[in-house]
């Protein structure tokens, strides 16, 4: 009997080793919690139409510009399908500017269901909006409304009415709000990026010069306004 204890101590002893292994974060990873990641979304390059080179350009060097001044955040950028052009166009940009893949994850996905379906606590994420800063519309923007349900909209016209193109603004999002609830989500920041399709407002007509300058404007005040978040 005494042979049975001691071995299943073993057993106990290497369930515990198997424990400690599985929760035991990665040196890197210790101050990266759920609050200190904000997942966001492609700006512009889809209903708004804007070009997926430049766009991607902007992207990475927002992002390896932002890692540079701050430690312990991470940025996720999400995208729907594992067909995302996108999404390949900023992996290979950011491999090729040895941006630390622990900092900067592209994730394929629904932005509304990291936490559940995702495996991704994040508490800040990012929506690119209109400037009306209304629900619907298609994209993200019905996403995550119809993820955070009518509070979202209540929250967001007691911060802001408008947005003008290149800047952004932080909603918290209310407790009771399901994406709060099921995701764990804390904050909404709305983004307006450039817009290059003719069917929507403030259409700048191809005009990439002012363009690039507008979504290096959002992207910048996004992140700032992340840190603002978790500072
Ligand atoms: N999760 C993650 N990414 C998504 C999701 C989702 N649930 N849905 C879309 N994307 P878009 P824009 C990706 O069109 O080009 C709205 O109607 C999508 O694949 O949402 O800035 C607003 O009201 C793409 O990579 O935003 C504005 O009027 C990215 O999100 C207008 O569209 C952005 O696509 C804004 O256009």
């Amino acid at each position: 009997s005494d042979e049975k204890a001691s071995s299943s101590r073993e057993l106990e002893k290497k369930h515990d080793d198997k424990k400690d292994a599985e929760t035991t974060p990665l040196a890197g990873d210790i101050y990266l919690t759920g609050s200190h990641t904000l997942a966001f979304p492609s700006i512009s390059t889809a209903d708004f139409q804007f070009n997926h080179e430049k766009a991607s350009d902007i992207i990475v060097d927002s992002v390896a510009d932002f890692l540079h001044n701050y430690d312990n955040v991470r940025l996720v950028l999400v995208d729907l399908s594992h067909r995302s052009n996108i999404l390949s166009l900023v992996k290979v940009k950011a491999a090729n500017r040895q941006i630390d893949p622990k900092r900067f994850l592209t994730l394929v996905g629904d932005i509304t269901r990291l936490s559940t379906e995702g495996n991704l606590h994040c508490s800040v994420i990012a929506n690119a909006a209109n400037w009306r800063l209304k629900p619907g519309g298609g994209g993200v923007n019905a996403a995550i409304h119809n993820a955070a349900g009518e509070g979202l909209e209540i929250a967001t016209k007691e911060r802001a009415g408008t947005l003008s193109p290149g800047s952004s603004v932080v909603v918290p999002l209310p407790s009771s709000s399901p994406l709060y609830q099921r995701e764990g989500v804390t904050h909404i920041i709305h983004v307006l990026g450039p817009n290059m399709n003719p069917q929507r407002p403030n259409c700048l007509q191809n005009d990439y010069v002012k363009g690039c300058k507008i979504l290096r404007d959002a992207y910048s005040s996004l992140f700032n306004n992340f840190m603002s978040i978790v500072q």
